[in-house]
């Protein structure tokens, strides 16, 4: 009983400013698909908008090779290693990149590299998580 109240408060916590429909951590998809128009290879949706502890899932909807790599950051943010994501062949895989302490506020822009010149890319904006989220 204590453990589930605490549950609650933790939630409730969370969705503070929020809208009512919004509260707690999202799982936000975008599929990496191909379209034939005017890009063969695409994200869906091309943006994002995420909050600190939601995840991004990026899920192979083409069965060829994508990845995503950032090309840009938020001021203050240290993606490190997930600034480039592993190569996704399979339909159906996903790459799961959890927006944490890592990321800052701010607007990221990211390309998949084998059709960067083709022009598939897509942005992530990163919104205040509300309470705690703030790093040091
Ligand atoms: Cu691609």
């Amino acid at each position: 009983m204590a453990v589930s109240l605490a549950g609650l408060f933790v939630l409730s916590a969370h969705a503070y400013g929020q809208t009512a429909t919004s509260s707690g951590p999202h799982m936000i998809v975008v599929k990496l698909v191909e379209t034939g128009k005017p890009v063969p290879y695409a994200f869906e949706p091309a943006m994002a908008v995420a909050q600190r502890g939601d995840t991004l899932r990026f899920v192979e909807a083409a069965g060829v090779m994508h990845n995503v790599h950032f090309t840009k950051q938020a001021p203050g943010a240290k993606l490190g290693s997930a600034a480039t994501g592993p190569y996704l062949m399979t339909k159906g895989q996903t790459y799961d990149l959890v927006i944490d302490g890592r990321f800052t506020e701010g607007t990221y822009e990211y390309v998949c590299q084998p059709h960067e010149m083709i022009g598939m890319k897509g942005t992530l904006v990163v919104k205040s998580g509300g309470v705690g989220a703030g790093g040091k």
